[in-house]
């Protein structure tokens, strides 16, 4: 199923080899009928703007779908997901910082906001809140700042030994002293304002296989 992520039909940053694989695809039947669809009324130009994002998209969700980390093999948890030596689920509830975390205290023994401790851990939670929540997945994370020190901590208590900023980010603007992931970029991190209400991730760690 294609989908289709931006509408954004002007000609201008369409470049000839974008239109050459737009038009390749289209002979190969690589572009589904419901974009064909979808794009009907739009001129040919942002037709096949359309049609390129919509591709795009699609590569996308099936690079991440392919990643998608495996289930939780903790029992009762099932549903959640490993991602490292931690199960791992989203919650679609917006809540401010510090409600995310006693909400995620709450909903698995050593539950806490989420922390981060590698490359592929950060891509396996970004795909986890992809799929549940593809239009609006800005999240908090439970990192956060202490005490306007510029040291940025972990509120599980693990070790900040990884971090993955938008450029220019933790800016502290009005005072942001706790971590979102996906506002700029997907995957990418920023200091935003604690009453702020997002969705957000809970993870416990398994100390039993660890
Ligand atoms: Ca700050
Ligand atoms: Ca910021």
């Amino acid at each position: 199923m294609w989908r289709v992520e931006r509408m954004v039909l002007t000609g201008k940053n369409v470049s000839k080899g974008h239109r050459l694989l737009i038009i390749t695809m289209m002979k190969l039947n690589f572009i589904s009928c419901g974009v064909e669809h979808k794009a009907q009324g739009l001129e040919p130009i942002e037709k096949q703007i359309l049609l390129f994002w919509a591709v795009d998209h699609t590569h996308h969700l099936r690079r991440c779908s392919m990643k998608m980390p495996r289930s939780c093999d903790v029992k009762n948890y099932e549903h959640w997901y490993k991602v490292g030596n931690s199960c791992v689920m989203y919650f679609n509830e917006l809540l401010n910082f510090t409600d995310a975390e006693f909400r995620c205290r709450n909903a698995a023994p050593g539950g806490h906001l989420a922390s981060v401790h590698s490359s592929q851990a950060n891509n396996d939670l970004n795909c986890i809140v992809l799929k549940y929540n593809k239009k609006s997945p800005r999240i908090w994370l439970g990192g956060f700042e202490f005490f306007n020190s510029g040291k940025w901590v972990w509120i599980d208590d693990s070790n900040w030994d990884f971090q993955a900023w938008v450029p220019g980010e933790p800016n502290n603007h009005n005072k942001e002293d706790c971590l979102e992931m996906n506002w700029k970029e997907k995957g990418k991190w920023n200091d935003d304002w604690c009453p702020t209400k997002k969705n957000f991730l809970c993870s416990f760690t398994n100390k039993k296989t660890n």
